[in-house]
């Protein structure tokens, strides 16, 4: 179970946007875990024995959102399982609509503190231009345009609302996502730093 209430960091942005690359290089300077709901979604639909392989593979090419029990168990165990007593998450890429929000007051209220929402807010071209290029050679069956148009489509119907109800609680810090990974992650840090990171 979980040592001491570990404090999350809700990581949001279209997709694309720079979540997981941002993520990476901020584990490099500061002490936390980054855990990216879509790669635990990945990793378990990859399973050979996984029973929800099937729909998890099905919503992701679709750019649907997983029923939150899928994900929020992933998370959970994952949080639970990193044993290096980091009490600092990264948790990006969720929470995507308000069936996940849900879910996430249901497992994990009480038991986590959600600091702030880390905010990367970039244009739907800027996204759709880094997934097909990524597209070339990830390997992910959603970075085609056919997936990204719906991916696109769920972000802004079901996650923006999700940003905007954090907003109204002063917990979003937004950063502007369209510029280059370094002029991005300068900003980051000033946040993580004047948030006593
Ligand atoms: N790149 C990054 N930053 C750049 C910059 N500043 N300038 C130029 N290029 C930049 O980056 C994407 C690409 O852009 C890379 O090639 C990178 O080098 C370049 P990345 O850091 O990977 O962006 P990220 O925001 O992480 O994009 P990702 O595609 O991972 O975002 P999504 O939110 O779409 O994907 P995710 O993996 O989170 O979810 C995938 C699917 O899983 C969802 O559509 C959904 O079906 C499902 N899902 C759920 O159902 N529930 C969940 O809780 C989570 C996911
Ligand atoms: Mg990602």
């Amino acid at each position: 179970s979980l040592m001491t209430k570990p404090n999350v960091v809700f990581v949001l942005g279209g997709p694309g946007a720079g979540k997981g690359t941002q993520c990476s290089k901020i584990v490099e300077t500061y002490s936390c875990t980054h855990l990216s709901a879509g790669d635990l979604l990945r990793a378990e639909r990859n399973r050979t024995d996984s029973e929800d392989g099937q729909l998890i593979d099905t919503y992701i090419k679709e750019g649907k959102i997983v029923p939150v029990e899928i994900t929020i168990n992933l998370l959970k165990k994952a949080m639970e399982n990193q044993k290096e007593g980091k009490n600092y998450f990264l948790i990006d890429g969720f929470p995507r609509n308000e069936d996940n929000l849900q879910g996430w007051n249901r497992v994990m209220d009480g038991k986590a503190d959600v600091k702030f929402v880390l905010f990367f807010n970039c244009s739907n071209e800027v996204c759709v231009n880094r997934c097909l290029d990524r597209g070339k050679s990830s390997g992910r069956t959603d970075d085609n345009r056919e997936s990204l148009e719906k991916r696109i489509q769920t972000y802004q119907q079901s996650t923006r609302p999700i940003v905007e109800l954090y907003e109204k609680q002063g917990k979003v810090r937004t950063v502007d996502a369209s510029r280059s990974v370094d002029e991005v992650f300068t900003d980051v840090k000033t946040i993580l730093d004047k948030e006593g990171f």
